[in-house]
């Protein structure tokens, strides 16, 4: 390893040439590895290939025709396999709906589905035409998925009656109907029929069965450049609307099928479950794209882990044989606290691997992890990385490095982490600092969709030269990075991303509402909950439905996930001199704690006197 990323990072255009024409299905071999403008890069110009012949095509001659592609199971217990064979020719079906329906390379397509198999056809179908998807997590709000329609100027959007959660039905069509009324350039919505719940489109909707059985199972690849854009995943940041992250065709493959094949040691007979929804990027990228691309077979469930029963997971895994398994420490908590029970109840021992990511895992939560779900047996991989990364940055490989819980592990190959101080000067090993990219690495982010300024501003100012992830670490004497979480004003609420400006503002547009600070307190199950500070306008009186209508307000601009947990209505919130609200103080004040450290910026100091005994309820 040691060697091999010596030379990966001293020499990226030899490392990076090699894998690129070894691991992926080239139409045309690139002929320039890398150009680098920082904090621009253009990876493999003057090759062409796609994505979709990468993940379906290039399986097709060998003994993975037949072989399942996709096990699907949905939240009900309908259970669905697609081979690579019927894979294929779904995504061609559907490539030739899209284009009927006047979809063009580089146009943009919503994708707003349950997890069923119809969210990867539908992405590989953009991918085989080169339109670019963005998918958008069911769980967010119909003013969620209008904003990202009108900013990414998505013209069709692909979505279904419903999905099932929790045992009721997630009206998905409904959400799009009330986005779609408030976007006048969307020109088509196609409909999946999953739950039955609607029975009438409208006038502007199509049944995605009726456009798309009755097309030719062949659909030629698109043959496409290197950086052609493949697709735009929003995700939150520290200020601001969420960003639209925009990845483009041959990096961000070569980085989600090393690391697939690699960082999961993936056999031909193993049976692949990464539990995150396609909403978010690693569903993208590990449930889908990495998958795939490497001919594995890749499991998807469509609902909740508690849904009839807490041991809905372990039954999964169970049945269908489940070799490595890839979850959220937000989930294993949450395990931990249904008890051991619902996991022994179940033969786990089709189980090799295990997987962690989207936060810090506590080390005891690792600990579990590995006896009670993996038997003792499993190794673990902890995965650093971002929406903004495209694949995974820091980790261990099996078979080839210790494992220490809590600490994510080293930089994959390619990847040159280090962790500075204020200044952007290394810190010793042992002290925390600023976690940076000092090179560029295929997979990631070509910028901000549509604001090449925020690009700049956002990732490439923090530090002189080099990627600022947003995040804190450390890394020990080994070379083992710990991270430690955003120290940005971003939150990390059960593994999802949230930005306090965005609760923030979907807050103030409650008209009782004068201002509002978002913070995060330390929560033992999420990782961290979400704590607004609200001031009222005058004459408005604070109180317990008042506080039901602020949290149903954050839901109706955000989604149910960014409900803040605990509101506090207070008199003033603290601001510096210039007016910024102070954030720490609000931070130690949610989490219970005394007020430490220098006051002396703050504007009226009476202030913390008014919030630490601020009305406040959990919700
Ligand atoms: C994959 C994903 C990114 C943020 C990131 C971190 C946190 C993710 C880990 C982690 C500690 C990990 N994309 N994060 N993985 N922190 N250990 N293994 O989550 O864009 O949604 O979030 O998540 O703070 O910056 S994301």
């Amino acid at each position: 390893y040691k060697s091999m990323h010596r030379e990966s990072v001293q020499n990226p255009k030899k490392f990076w040439g090699n894998m690129a024409k070894q691991e992926l299905a080239w139409f045309q071999e690139p002929k320039k590895v890398l150009e680098w403008k920082v904090p621009f890069a253009k990876w493999f110009g003057g090759g062409r290939l796609n994505l979709s012949h990468n993940c379906l095509d290039r399986h097709l001659d060998g003994p993975r025709r037949h072989k399942a592609a996709i096990v699907f199971e949905g939240e009900p217990g309908d259970v669905r396999v697609l081979t690579y064979q019927q894979l294929h020719d779904e995504v061609c079906r559907f490539a030739h709906a899209l284009k009927g329906e006047g979809v063009k390379k580089g146009d943009r397509v919503m994708i707003y589905l349950p997890m069923v198999p119809e969210a990867a056809i539908a992405m590989l179908a953009c991918a085989r035409i080169g339109a670019v998807h963005s998918v958008v997590f069911g769980g967010f709000s119909a003013e969620a998925l209008k904003d990202r329609i009108h900013d990414c100027g998505a013209k069709l959007v692909i979505t279904a009656d419903g999905g099932y959660r929790r045992g009721q039905v997630v009206n998905l069509k409904k959400n799009v109907d009330a986005a779609v009324a408030a976007s006048p350039d969307v020109r088509r919505v196609i409909v999946l029929k999953r739950t039955g719940t609607v029975e009438k489109l409208n006038e502007i909707d199509r049944w995605w069965h009726e456009i798309t059985d009755h097309q030719s199972p062949d659909f030629p690849p698109e043959k496409l450049e290197s950086e052609d854009p493949l697709f735009i995943l929003y995700t939150s940041g520290s200020t601001g609307k969420p960003k639209g992250i925009l990845h483009t065709t041959a990096g961000y493959l070569l980085g989600a099928h090393l690391t697939t094949k690699w960082v999961f040691d993936l056999k031909e007979t193993d049976l692949f479950w990464c539990t995150a929804d396609v909403g978010w990027v690693t569903g993208h990228s590990y449930t889908v794209y990495g998958a795939l691309s490497n001919g594995a077979t890749t499991l998807m469930y469509e609902g909740a882990p508690n849904q009839p029963e807490p041991d809905r997971f372990w039954r999964i895994i169970a049945k269908h044989r489940v070799s490595i398994f890839y979850t959220a420490p937000t989930a294993i908590r949450a395990f931990i606290r249904w008890g051991d029970q619902w996991v022994e109840k179940h033969d786990l021992s089709s189980l090799r691997l295990l997987g962690s990511v989207g936060e810090p895992i506590n080390p005891e939560a690792w600990l579990w992890y590995h006896r009670v779900v993996g038997g003792g047996r499993c190794p673990i991989v902890d995965t650093w990385w971002q929406t903004e990364t495209g694949s995974h940055l820091l980790t261990t490989l099996p078979g080839i490095h210790v494992m220490k819980p809590g600490l994510a592990g080293v930089p994959f190959f390619g990847a040159d982490l280090a962790v500075v101080d204020e200044k952007g000067k290394p810190v010793k090993d042992g002290v925390q600092g600023k976690l940076v990219i000092r090179k560029p690495w295929p997979s990631m982010l070509r910028g901000v969709y549509g604001d090449p300024d925020r690009y700049q501003k956002q990732y490439w100012s923090e530090v002189p030269g080099a990627y600022f992830t947003g995040d804190g670490a450390k890394r020990d004497k080994d070379g083992y990075f710990r991270v430690i979480g955003r120290i940005d004003d971003v939150l990390n609420v059960s593994g999802h991303r949230l930005g306090t400006a965005e609760v923030e503002s979907a807050l103030v547009t409650h008209p009782a509402v004068a201002e509002a600070a978002v913070v995060g307190r330390p929560d033992d199950l999420k990782g961290q909950a979400v704590v607004a500070f609200v001031t009222l306008k005058t004459g408005q009186k604070a109180g317990n439905d008042l506080m039901a209508a602020l949290r149903e307000q954050v839901s109706k601009e955000i989604g149910p996930i960014a409900k803040p947990d605990q509101i506090r209505f207070a008199e003033a919130l603290p601001k510096t001199r210039s007016g910024k609200i102070m954030r720490r103080l609000l931070k130690e004040i949610a989490a219970g704690g005394a007020v430490k450290g220098d006051v002396t910026t703050l504007e009226d100091l009476n202030v913390i006197a008014s919030l630490q005994s601020s009305s406040s309820e959990e919700g």
